[in-house]
């Protein structure tokens, strides 16, 4: 063959290569998905099913072993096939090991996350703390009881002594210091995070032993940063306690605080009725889609949609109303407080666009793909940033710059927008008819009422069905869809496995929607999918088998309430808790984050998909077996989501096994230190 053949060869290749589609059904387990990836095809739009086809990931960046942290890299570090035989001598032009490698590309990961997480509970704080000033007219103090709990748990007084008399304190300048205290929490020259004691005391004393308690939220990203740079800490051991550290921030710090302050500001979660799936958009409606992760600015996007001002407008335009829906951990955080419809999760952000019928995506931070921008250019649609940190470089997206000084304004803007886009529709609307009613509006706090009961306010029924083993343990199944798997199919898999068991499951972020899109999330759900145990614990209370705790930055509602039945069992630890949890599609730096202040906190935890430390054996093995004896809880890998759940669960029976309650047992009241006392 001449040269140019070749040539000629090469070219078509690459083009059959670009040309390569996504099989719809292999690519997600949910029919409204499937249609939607088939439409895309029909009208020649790419979305991430497609990219998957042709992009393929590097073998040694998903190893964690490449290095790129100076110019003398990037040094990739592979695996040999057949593993390590002797010593390992691999090693970067610096001499960094493998095992250095990727303990910094490990907690860099978990400095995005948790920097994320807790970037996003700052920017609460200072909306917080402007509307406890009356700064905003636009927010106002909602849940005063929660004010009241958060202002203790941060040492803020709520009473106050007048003439020898204690009396209650004024609501407003307790608002304002929990604000100001809450602040400090990210920068505080001394001391250590104020929320670390709401851990059980066993723990707060092993995070001492370990050295990881963490002083304040920014340094310990940034320490990591500091480690992490060329030449500083070279011990992967010392780096791990490091990013344990800036975990813990997170989880009881910066996530914890903007679950608190954003549930004063816009209401506590309570059980609520709604809707999930792409079928939720209505075609004579003004489509208005919520995307991200912070509700500061939808909350008001909601509040201004359901005026009668806008309605009318709407109406004005030729529409018959307007159809709020959201996608991700925007639209979790609305779902749980508002009862504001599903999207879709984060595979399905470009699969709305598709539909044709959505006239505006409002965007705020994090998930948010840069193709949304390149899929609307096909349709109407306007995508919308609002953050100043999070804009995109397409010219056809609109910046509308949210600030809470002005949040009632910068919100009717947007909604005016989507309206006006209305008339703009130019491609044939297809929208998916699936759509699943969901009971959602989960948390610690009305998963006490409807476990414990207000008479008894504590989560005594839910640790007796433990004990009795009606209910086998407890697993928070977390985190992202991944495009390199099945869309929603891990999830769904390990959770159905779970129920199966008799183990109750608490979801969050994307794995939330994915459950609701499936019906998981619903009471009758029991009856079809859940063991016999968990079946009659859900229909004598009226719960779903799986329990909605909101967005990713709530996973730190299931710390609270993993520490709510250490407290009920009358048990000392979160590790002693016949508890699991599992990220089965993650993909985002923030599941590293979530997953590492699990294991931290005592709990066992299973990654699907891929484990960013494969590439150096030693090191993984240090996550996976020796942090159970540092921390009570550990690391583990499982792709395979059936065997995935059945670690889990075996993790669950041994923890029976060692409180003593792993033979069934008829109910009665009783902790479970009291049901070891009786058994000795
Ligand atoms: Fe290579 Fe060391 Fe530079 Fe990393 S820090 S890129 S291992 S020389
Ligand atoms: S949105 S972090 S894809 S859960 Fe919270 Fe979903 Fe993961 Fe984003």
């Amino acid at each position: 063959m001449t040269e140019e053949k070749k040539d000629n060869v090469k070219k078509v290749v690459k083009l059959e290569k670009k040309k390569k589609l996504a099989d719809p059904v292999k690519a997600s387990c949910d029919k409204a998905s499937q249609e939607m990836i088939a439409r895309a095809h029909e009208l020649d739009v790419e979305t991430i099913f497609d990219r998957n086809e042709t992009l393929k990931p590097c073998n040694i960046g998903a190893q964690g072993t490449c290095c790129k942290n100076c110019g003398m890299g990037p040094c990739r570090l592979p695996l040999p096939k057949g593993g390590i035989e002797g010593k390992d001598e691999r090693k970067g032009m610096c001499g960094a090991t493998a095992n250095t490698i990727a303990a910094r590309n490990f907690i860099r990961m978990i400095a995005g996350g948790a920097a994320a997480h807790s970037d996003h509970g700052r920017g609460v704080a200072e909306v917080f703390l402007s509307a406890a000033r009356k700064e905003t007219d636009a927010y106002k103090i909602k849940d005063t009881d929660k004010l009241i709990d958060v202002a203790n748990a941060l040492g803020v007084a709520t009473t106050v002594e007048v003439d020898g008399e204690e009396l209650d304190r004024d609501i407003d300048e307790i608002a304002v210091e929990v604000g100001e205290v809450a602040m400090n929490e990210w920068g505080k020259s001394e001391g250590e995070l104020l929320y670390l004691k709401r851990a059980p005391e066993a723990r707060y004393e092993t995070w001492k032993k370990q050295g990881v308690l963490p002083r304040n939220i920014d340094r310990e990203i940034v320490e990591i940063m500091h480690r992490t740079h060329v030449g500083v800490d070279q011990d992967y051991k010392n780096l791990m306690k490091q990013g344990t550290r800036a975990a813990i921030a997170d989880g009881w710090g910066g996530s914890m605080l903007a679950t608190d302050l954003q549930d004063i500001l816009f209401g506590t979660p309570s059980p609520l009725l709604s809707e999930a799936n792409l079928g939720v958009m209505k075609e004579d409606y003004v489509n208005l889609i919520i995307h991200g992760h912070e509700p500061i600015l939808s909350e008001i996007i909601v509040e201004v949609a359901e005026t009668q001002e806008m309605i009318d407008y709407a109406k004005e335009k030729g529409a018959k109303g307007i159809q709020l829906s959201g996608i991700c951990c925007t639209a979790n955080e609305l779902l749980q407080r508002h009862g504001v419809p599903i999207a879709g999760n984060f595979l399905q952000q470009e699969l709305a666009i598709i539909t044709g019928a959505c006239d505006a995506m409002v965007v705020d931070v994090q998930c948010i793909m840069q193709n949304i921008a390149n899929v609307a250019e096909c349709f109407h649609t306007k995508i919308i940033t609002t953050s100043p940190i999070a804009r995109m470089e397409q010219d056809s997206v609109v910046h509308i710059e949210f600030d809470e000084h002005h949040a009632l304004e910068d919100a009717k803007r947007i909604v005016k927008l989507a309206i006006d886009n209305f008339e703009n529709r130019k491609a044939e609307v297809m929208i998916p008819k699936h759509k699943t009613p969901v009971v959602a509006g989960f948390g610690a706090e009305s998963t006490e009422y409807h476990l414990g009961g207000t008479f008894r306010g504590s989560y005594s029924t839910l640790v007796d069905n433990i004990v009795n083993g009606r209910v086998r343990g407890l697993a928070g199944v977390v985190g992202c869809n991944n495009a390199r798997t099945r869309h929603n199919e891990g999830c769904l898999t390990v959770i159905k496995e779970l129920i199966k068991n008799d183990v109750l499951v608490l979801v969050t972020g994307c794995m939330g929607i994915a459950c609701a899109e499936e019906g998981l999330l619903l009471p009758e759900a029991a009856a079809v999918y859940a063991g016999p145990g968990l079946a009659e614990v859900c229909e004598t209370v009226g719960i779903p088998p799986v329990l909605h705790f909101g967005s990713c930055v709530d996973n730190s509602r299931i710390l609270i309430a993993a520490a709510e039945a250490v407290k009920a069992g009358g048990l000392k630890d979160i590790s002693d808790v016949p508890v699991a949890g599992s990220a089965p599609e993650w993909m985002s730096e923030k599941a590293i984050s979530i997953g590492h202040y699990f294991v931290a906190s005592g709990v066992y935890t299973v990654f699907g998909v891929t484990f960013p430390t494969s590439g150096a054996p030693e090191f993984q093995k240090y996550l996976f077996e020796d942090f159970e004896k540092m921390y009570g809880g550990m690391w583990d890998f499982e792709p395979d989501p059936i065997k995935h759940a059945h670690k889990m669960i075996a993790h669950i029976d041994k923890k029976r096994k060692d409180l003593g309650i792993d033979k069934a047992r008829e109910r009665f009241l009783m902790d479970i230190a009291a049901r070891q006392e009786v058994e000795k």
